[in-house]
């Protein structure tokens, strides 16, 4: 009883010695000082490439932060419109005009959009087709279903409307090494080899048989597992014969 007694005041003692003043005395501050210190940041948001993408779709920023649009493969906007407008210019919304991406290019086009409002900003590629395909973003959306019902508004839209005049940001280039994204592969020669690819993605298709067998090995494996267990036993049993 008393050894019992004894531990539990140990142990009394142990908990009142956790570092709980420590947590107070350093961790705390130190996130104060974060919230009342958050430098205005740079968000990179990667326009295009081998999808009509914003990547990523729904981005946090704070009053003072740039988000910087870097255009990968393709031809495409970032362009802003109306909650309710998808796919269509809103009158003196951003827009960064058309901004290309090629092969084998070593430097990178990009739109930098200084953020002076932390209400959402609906936007849009306004070339061809790509909004309806869901090339849509939202920088501080509500939550996150506003995002997809924005995407779902666009996919129904049935067509886009350009933005005219450049406008909300300041377009640049930085290095593509120093970019938010590796580009896609260059396209060998036209269309040809592709249009020769399926036929050569047709054996693959075989394949799964092909690994059928190899699902049926671990059976063919087991035997062996056993064989040593057995053959020992027949050794020794040949040994005693
Ligand atoms: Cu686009």
């Amino acid at each position: 009883m008393k050894s019992l007694i004894g531990s539990t005041l140990l142990l009394a003692s142990m908990a009142a010695a956790l570092p709980q003043p420590a947590i107070k005395s350093t961790i705390l501050p130190t996130i104060r000082t974060r919230l009342h210190r958050r430098q205005n940041q740079i968000i990179p948001v990667v326009v295009g490439g081998p999808q009509d993408t914003f990547v990523p779709n729904s981005v946090a920023a704070a009053v003072g932060d740039i988000v910087q649009f870097q255009f990968s493969n393709g031809n495409h906007t970032v362009t802003q419109s109306a909650a309710d407008a998808a796919c269509r210019p809103l009158d003196g919304g951003i827009h960064s005009g058309h901004i290309p991406f090629s092969d084998n290019q070593t430097d990178v086009g990009t739109f930098n959009m200084p953020v002076t409002s932390t209400e959402p900003m609906f936007l849009y590629c306004a070339t061809g087709p790509h909004c309806q395909l869901g090339q849509v973003m939202v920088v501080n959306p509500a939550n996150a279903k506003q995002v997809a019902d924005y995407a779902k508004m666009s996919q129904e839209s049935g067509d886009s409307v350009d933005g005219t005049d450049v406008i909300g940001g300041t377009a640049g280039k930085i290095g593509l090494d120093v970019a938010a994204f590796t580009p896609a592969p260059p396209e060998d020669e036209d269309a040809a080899p592709p249009a020769e690819a399926p036929p050569a993605e047709a054996p693959p298709a075989e394949a799964p048989p092909a690994e059928a067998p190899p699902a049926e090995a671990p059976p063919a494996s087991e035997p062996p597992a056993s064989t040593p267990s057995e053959a020992p036993a027949n050794a020794t049993a040949a040994h005693k014969r």
